[in-house]
């Protein structure tokens, strides 16, 4: 047993970690353009003003994602690209594009998926409160209305957020990442309250304006826990830390029921509303009615993974790393583990189709002096880790991997300094060259994965 026949075999990027573009056309701004153009928060001030300009090359981008025979492409739609003012006035431009880039997609036999928020808040949006103002439920979901008008005659497959664990925690409590806050905890619990309004809100307008049956789901992140052994106690302390609420509250948005379990179950995990009693905001029955509309499949963006095991009193632990424990050049550990447990743990729990919506990791790529960019490690890792969703694959209903990322591009607050892609890009040049991987990748969707 192994994946599918129509298994979706894919590759992922985002808007603004591609696209470049980003004052042309009449986009508008969004947090990442002010706090990229600001010093000091970006490794070596890098921008996305130009990334890897796919806005102008998408037509060369779709060409090799057909050489390399994907199945599926999981792009994001920049909000201030198609509504400037994240409201009101629609920029035709910015809908020509992807109206564009989905045709050529189509064209060359590659399958849409579009995630609607991968952090491209409009600055507009923001300087109105941004996601602590209640109404950012309804202007979401306008958005979403305007993507199903113009798009859902072609694309059948809808994400809405891409790991609101990152781009709240990130953005607003710990305040790595655009707009680069560092706000009080319970306003931070305001907003994901507002986060999963949008989210629900979303689908509801994706549904009541689409043009065809759509395939509609959610992709959110978080570390997975996987067992040291195979004993049913060590099973059982992995599930349950996997899903656990974090005691530290400078971390709490690392975790995955408290942005799952009200989607999924229409409620919030009751450990978490013990623990963080004295921050939460008003939560309505109908508020949970909203943010539990029906999705049709779950996705998770899954990098690596913490070993647990039972302790002697009966309580999970993590199982220290051993010195020199393999890590990627952006220093994750690698965990192969992961893609087994952690898609078996949340289809367990959650009864919906799942796909990995975004796996892979950053190396020191280089230009060899034959040209060639040769990248055995992220091979290496590659086959470890999709070996092991392999054997997911045989146990649970699984869809579809899409590899992070199809091209080098602009890896947030560390710029360009970290290459995720099965291509290579030369920023200097704009010039594409595949890397060893992208050829082994290509030969691996060949063959469905038969040979891991
Ligand atoms: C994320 C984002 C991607 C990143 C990738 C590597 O997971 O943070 O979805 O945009 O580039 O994950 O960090």
């Amino acid at each position: 047993m192994g994946f599918s026949k129509d298994f979706a075999w894919g590759a992922a990027t985002s808007a603004y970690q591609i696209e470049g573009a980003a004052s042309l056309d009449g986009k508008g701004l969004h947090i990442w353009d002010v706090y990229t153009g600001e010093k000091g928060h970006i490794y070596e001030g890098h921008t996305g003003e130009v990334a890897c300009d796919h806005y102008h090359r998408y037509k060369e981008d779709v060409a090799m994602m057909k050489e390399m025979g994907l199945k599926a492409y999981r792009f994001s739609i920049d909000w201030s690209r198609v509504l400037p003012e994240g409201r009101g006035k629609v920029n035709e431009a910015g809908i020509a594009f992807y109206s564009n880039l989905i045709d050529e997609l189509l064209a060359q036999g590659v399958e849409p998926y579009i995630t609607l928020y991968h952090w491209e808040l409009p600055y507009e949006i923001y300087k109105r409160g941004g996601w602590m103002n209640p109404k950012i439920v309804e202007w979401f979901g306008d958005y979403a209305k305007l993507v199903a008008e113009r798009f859902s005659d072609r694309v059948k497959y809808f994400f809405t957020l891409n790991e609101p664990q990152c781009f709240v925690g990130l953005g607003f409590l710990t305040g790595e990442h655009a707009p680069g806050i560092q706000a009080p905890v319970r306003d931070i619990f305001e907003m994901s309250h507002n986060v999963l309004k949008a989210h629900g809100q979303a689908v509801q307008m994706l549904r009541q304006y689409a043009k065809q049956p759509l395939i509609i789901g959610y992709a959110p992140t978080s570390s997975v826990c996987y067992p040291q052994t195979e004993k049913p106690e060590d099973i059982e302390a992995a599930r349950q830390m996997f899903f656990a609420m974090p005691e530290d509250e400078k971390n709490w948005t690392w975790n995955v029921s408290w942005w799952s379990d009200p989607i999924l179950f229409g409620e919030y995990p009751e450990e978490g509303m013990k623990r963080y009693e004295k921050y939460l905001p008003t939560i309505t029955q109908e508020d949970m009615k909203l943010i539990s509309q029906p999705i049709d499949v779950y996705g998770q963006n899954i990098y690596n993974g913490k070993c647990v095991r039972m302790g002697d009193d009966g309580k999970p632990e993590i199982v220290k790393r051993h010195e020199g424990f393999p890590r990627t050049a952006m220093d994750w550990p690698v965990t192969p583990q992961c893609l087994y447990w952690g898609p078996k743990f949340l289809y367990e729990r959650y009864q919906k189709p799942i796909y990995i919506t975004e796996n892979g990791l950053s190396c020191h790529d280089t230009l060899s002096l034959d040209g060639q960019v040769h990248d055995p490690n992220r091979i290496d890792f590659l086959a470890r880790y999709l070996k092991e969703l392999k054997r997911a694959a045989g146990e649970i209903d699984l869809r579809g991997y899409f590899q992070w990322s199809l091209m080098d591009n602009f890896e947030w607050a560390r710029g360009y300094s970290e290459r995720f892609g099965l291509i290579y890009v030369d920023y200097a040049t704009q010039k594409r060259i595949w890397k060893d991987s992208a050829y082994w990748y290509r030969a691996l969707i060949q063959t469905n994965g038969e040979e891991l």
